[in-house]
């Protein structure tokens, strides 16, 4: 179906969480709904924060612009907007406009009656940077445990927090979500590569079938994972990424307070070890 005509089919009315008809349109490509309004709302609102804390701030150098949590003596209170009040309500903007944007995704779900992956997976990316700036910093009890928002100082704040831990990659959840981070590489380079090979063959010859794929895998590692596999897959390994990621850094702190490399002392202190060496 050509897409001016799938268009007339499926830009249809219904499919809305809330508002009913009342935001249920385009404009020019773009569906609005009552989300794409929240989303512009605090889209708007959010960026002219940052705008303004730039402006009250020490530099217009585009890579030392930040915008700093509130110090920790103010914990899980409301701050002055010059000392971290601004960071808490930017931080508010943030995830409204995400949230927002997740619940436009569901509604044009709705109206195509797909599933709801695509959101759901966002949903996920969502919650890791709610993870840093909202679950562990109430962990931890204090708003000043967000990261600040800056080019270089959020750079800044990720190496301090990692040497505080004295050795970030001895962090056994870190290491899984950076296993899963080189899978999802690698999943996508066999698969883009295996799609560009098949749909460009020699001149004059047709374009490869999904039979051709299989095979190529069969022949190689003696397995293949299917043209719908492999998608469920990517989006499993991706999702184990950042879910990963996200424990990774909630354990850091509200859960285990010392260096990383200490925390294998369990297996050191195995009492199995305790014959060795044999006397
Ligand atoms: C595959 C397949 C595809 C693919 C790819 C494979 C026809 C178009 C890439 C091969 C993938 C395998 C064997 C899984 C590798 C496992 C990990 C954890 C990376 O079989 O079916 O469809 O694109």
């Amino acid at each position: 179906m050509a897409m001016l005509n799938f268009e007339k089919k499926y830009r249809v009315r219904g499919g809305t969480l809330v508002g009913g008809d009342l935001f249920d349109f385009w404009v020019g490509p773009f569906y609005v709904g009552f989300f794409g309004v929240t989303t512009l709302f605090f889209a708007f609102l959010g960026t002219a924060m940052i705008l303004w804390g730039a402006s009250q701030g020490p530099t217009w150098n585009l890579w030392q612009i930040s915008i700093a949590p509130p110090d920790l003596s103010y914990g899980l209170r409301f701050a002055p907007l010059m000392e971290g009040g601004l960071w808490q309500l930017i931080t508010v903007c943030a995830i409204g406009a995400f949230g927002s944007w997740a619940l436009r995704e569901v509604e044009i779900c709705r109206k195509l009656g797909m599933g709801y992956h695509v959101p759901a997976a966002f949903s996920v990316a969502i919650l890791a940077y709610v993870t840093l700036v909202v679950i562990r910093p109430v962990l931890l009890g204090a708003w000043g445990h967000g990261f600040p928002y800056g080019i270089f100082s959020h750079l800044d704040w990720v190496s301090n927090v990692g040497y505080q831990y004295l050795h970030f990659h001895y962090n056994p959840a870190h290491m899984i979500a950076v296993s899963f981070f080189f899978a999802t590489t690698f999943a996508l380079s066999l698969h883009g590569s295996l799609i560009l090979s098949a749909t460009n063959p020699k001149k004059g010859e047709v374009v490869k079938t999904p039979e051709h794929e299989d095979t190529f895998f069969r022949d190689t590692i003696g397995y293949s994972i299917g043209t719908l596999g492999i998608h469920r897959l990517g989006l499993f390994l991706a999702l184990a990424a950042v879910l990963f990621s996200a424990l990774c850094i909630v354990i850091s702190g509200p859960f285990w307070s010392r260096g990383w490399p200490e925390w294998w002392g369990w297996w050191l202190n195995m009492p199995i070890w305790a014959q060795w060496p044999l006397k």
